[in-house]
């Protein structure tokens, strides 16, 4: 198991120096957020569904959408969408799932998307105390969930997820009332992964995003020098404004290295069209700069 350096703060309720805290640097990490046995049922519960729609695929019950090199790398692997439900799990570039053993393909996942309400489990987990709890003290006011993720970086080969601010994907206004949950499944740590942050840089505005490995910031907008990680044991988690801009590496241990990603908004926000938002979510000079209308940098 590796060595954590720092111990972070227990999760209790939220003191008036952890909300400013979050207020000036965008982000509250915590250890103990989910319990030893919560974080194993939410694992075991990841395997479950990701071998049912390995399984349903097989049998033909499942659409395979193969690995697409027109996609950028992070969204080029294969696919295996539930039909009629937003439920996917997808899998690292250059994976055919089915020609593998379905125990070696379920290693091999990077991504399950709209997930939650496929297990009793997860329909907990979203509502939890400790989760959406949190994230109402943070935005002040009722939480709505919005997307979720669960992110797998397998050994060795997990990709890495470059820097980006999430308020980047989405189209809710005000930009400040998106929070992201983000919970450690695994001891998350440098070497396979862990979230890295810019603390305070949530208070910049909107950076430019163009499609790279991914729709990720632009290339000179961040002063790196001051990139902190965040490394959390199973079970902990942090909770960032979706104006944080924010990374994680790839895996290059040989632990896989996996987490829950739920993202919330506060019941008064307001869903844009993207040319609204194209509007709203623009650098200090007006430069729009949302993953919709990022442009391509890379083949
Ligand atoms: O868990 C990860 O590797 C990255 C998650 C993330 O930042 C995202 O998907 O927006």
């Amino acid at each position: 198991m590796p060595v954590l350096k720092k111990k972070l703060p227990r999760l209790e309720t939220l003191d008036e120096a952890q909300l400013t805290q979050f207020r000036e640097e965008g982000y509250l990490a915590f250890e103990e957020v989910l319990t030893p046995e919560e974080v194993r049922a939410a694992r075991d519960a990841l395997t479950e569904l990701t071998l049912g729609l390995i399984e349903a695929a097989r049998q033909g019950k499942a659409e395979v959408v193969p690995s697409s090199p027109n996609s950028t790398q992070n969204y080029s692997g294969a696919r295996i969408q539930k039909p009629g439900s937003p439920f996917f799990v997808h899998f690292e570039p250059g994976v055919d799932p089915l020609a593998l053993d379905p125990a070696e393909a379920e290693l091999k996942i990077r991504k399950l998307h709209g997930y939650h309400q496929e297990h009793p489990l997860f329909e907990t987990l979203v509502q939890h105390p400790r989760v959406k709890g949190v994230v109402q003290t943070l935005l002040g006011e009722e939480a709505i969930l919005f997307g979720e993720m669960a992110l797998s970086k397998p050994p060795f080969i997990g990709s890495e997820k470059p820097w980006h601010q999430d308020n980047a994907y989405f189209v809710y206004a005000p930009l400040t009332s998106v929070v992201t949950a983000w919970v450690a499944l695994d001891d998350a740590t440098v070497e396979n992964g862990c979230m890295y942050t810019l603390p305070g840089g949530h208070r910049v505005g909107a950076l430019k995003h163009v499609h790279g490995i991914d729709c990720q910031i632009a290339a000179g907008r961040l002063d790196l020098s001051q990139s902190v990680p965040v490394e959390l044991r199973a079970g902990g988690a942090m909770f960032f404004s979706g104006m944080l801009p924010h990374q994680t590496p790839p895996n290059r241990g040989p632990l896989r290295r996996r987490a829950l990603q739920f993202q919330y908004r506060g019941v008064h926000t307001r869903a844009l069209t993207k040319e609204e938002y194209s509007r709203v979510f623009v650098e200090a000079d007006g430069t729009p700069a949302s993953c919709a209308i990022a442009e391509r940098i890379v083949g």
